[in-house]
């Protein structure tokens, strides 16, 4: 790194973040988020609002950053306005009461809409990089996601240069830039591990402000025991892939998975990359977790192609290890690149994610709990799941002990239409929606994967509507969700 940039400690750095900023922060995830200046501009906002000195900025970042960091500036009222994902349980209460703006977004949108202006002007960017030079290359770290449109449009940029991350992490990443219309480009991606760019974001180094060293890792935690739920859900995915697979609906050597995040998401990946059946596959997705990069050492995945390496400290500190393997069979993508729709259509990526709730006409909601409250937001579920060759969302049949039925006659919050959805997958069993109409799909969800304790309640919704094309009786669409805010649970 070039002397001349002005090293400075967080709590500098962070006084040159002022009140009304548009802040963009680096990573995908907590991999690759700041993690000095969040902390210090929570301190900051403390200070001046011990003062009455107001301190609020708008906050954009990739997809989530580290929970403990979205929580400080949360807790200490920094924040005004936030996009696009969350995972963050303060946050989370604040939006949820009103007190902070969220604005739930595509993950794969995000950067044509910086790029485009439509949130105005980029102030600071805050970017953890593992090498910077005086050129104004900068080398990004575990998570790429909306990192290299902040750099170009921010006015300043503020680099947290972390030396917990291998400088070789740069062997795995590909940048392109797509320009904006009239003059966008196709995106020259053909095959998974395709590369197209250049591993480095290119900026006029004038407006780096300041340089911050750290040595911190990603706030990511392993995960929870698998349950017996998350495996049956998980025999039921690869039993119709298998199905597909024989039908040779999926092709000989199989095509790429895309997985959304949590425990039965990587239960599911986890079950398909050890049945010997499924042929060793790519990932095409927005994060890759633990089971990913287990797989991958058993030649069960063949190539992973992702924004971030969203695993906990030992799991990285094995691929740095370890680069010479990894770096051939990994490659890290902005986000608008890693859940690009064309490339999505391109590849034909099955996309299996978890919602909350889904009707019995296929909508599905991904987002708000009982049509009110924000979870976390859309993330990359829509990116995927629009486009997908096979479209599936997974999910246990009931919640909270079965005071709750994830399959509801209407969904109080459509995240993904009927014309998205083409499969449903629950521990009963399977939905193939595929080519049928709404009352046959209606059917065959309540049959298929409805919980046997709210079947009937389902069949006789189905049975109140007599006539349209799809049948709903609006004065009762919401009965069981009225049932549950007043009673405490679903089942009448
Ligand atoms: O609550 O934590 O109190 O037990 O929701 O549900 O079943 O543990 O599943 O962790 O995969 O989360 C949709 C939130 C599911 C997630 C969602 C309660 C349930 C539990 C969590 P507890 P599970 P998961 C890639 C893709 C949108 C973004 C996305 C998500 C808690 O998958 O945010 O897909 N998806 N991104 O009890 C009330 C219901 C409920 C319910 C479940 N109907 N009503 N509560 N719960 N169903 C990642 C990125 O984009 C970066």
């Amino acid at each position: 790194m070039d002397q001349d940039f002005a090293v400075m400690t967080a709590d500098e750095a962070a006084q040159l973040i002022l009140h009304g900023n548009m802040v963009a922060f680096s990573g995908f995830t907590p991999a690759g988020a700041p993690k000095a200046l969040p902390e210090a501009l929570a301190r900051r906002a403390m200070a001046l609002h011990e003062q009455a000195i107001p301190f609020k900025i708008k906050l954009l970042t990739g997809a989530s950053i580290g929970a403990l960091a979205d929580n400080q500036l949360a807790e200490a009222e920094a924040v005004e306005w936030r996009a696009p994902y969350q995972t963050a349980s303060a946050l989370r209460d604040k939006i949820n009461q009103g007190e902070i703006n969220f604005v739930d977004l595509h993950l794969s949108e995000v950067a044509q809409m910086v790029n485009y202006g439509f949130f105005g002007p980029i102030d600071v960017a805050v970017i953890e990089a593992s090498e910077v030079t005086k050129e104004g290359r900068v080398y990004l770290t575990s998570g790429i996601g909306n990192a290299p449109v902040f750099l170009q449009k921010a006015r300043q940029v503020i680099i947290e240069l972390n030396s917990y991350h291998s400088p070789r992490i740069k062997e795995m990443i590909d940048i392109v830039s797509l320009g904006a219309p009239p003059l966008r480009s196709m995106v020259p991606i053909f095959h998974t591990l395709d590369r197209a760019g250049e591993n480095y974001v290119q900026i006029d180094p004038k407006k780096i402000v300041a340089v911050v060293h750290t040595h911190l890792a990603d706030q990511i935690k392993e995960f929870g025991d698998e349950n017996p739920l998350c495996r049956q859900i998980a025999r039921n995915v690869e039993g119709f892939l298998l199905k597909e697979l024989h039908a040779q609906r999926i092709p000989e050597g199989f095509l790429p998975l895309q997985s959304g995040v949590g425990n039965i998401n990587n239960a599911v990946l986890k079950a398909l990359g050890e049945n010997p059946d499924i042929p060793p596959f790519m990932m095409y997705s927005e994060v890759l977790q633990s089971s990913v990069i287990d797989l991958m050492e058993q030649g069960r995945i063949i190539g992973a192609s992702a924004s971030s390496l969203t695993v906990p400290p030992d799991v990285l500190q094995h691929i740095y290890k370890n680069m010479d393997f990894f770096n051939e069979r990994i490659v890290l993508r902005p986000q608008e690149i890693s859940n690009n729709p064309e490339i999505i259509r391109r590849l034909g990526v099955i996309a299996l994610n978890v919602g909350l709730e889904f009707d019995i006409y296929g909508h599905a909601n991904s987002t708000h709990v009982a049509g009110v409250n924000l979870m976390n937001g859309i993330g990359g579920s829509g990116d995927f799941e629009r486009n997908a060759y096979l479209s599936i969302f997974i999910a246990p049949s009931i919640a909270k002990g079965g005071k709750i039925s994830t399959i509801v006659p209407m969904c109080s919050h459509v995240d993904h239409s009927e014309h998205s959805v083409k499969v449903i997958i629950t521990e009963n069993g399977v939905a193939d929606l595929r080519g049928l109409s709404p009352i046959q799909r209606a059917q065959t969800i309540i049959a298929n994967c409805a919980h046997p304790m709210y079947r009937d309640c389902l069949n006789h919704y189905l049975s109140l509507g007599k006539t349209g094309h799809i049948h709903h009786d609006l004065a009762h669409a919401f009965d069981m969700h009225m049932s549950l805010i007043e009673h405490g649970t679903m089942l009448s």
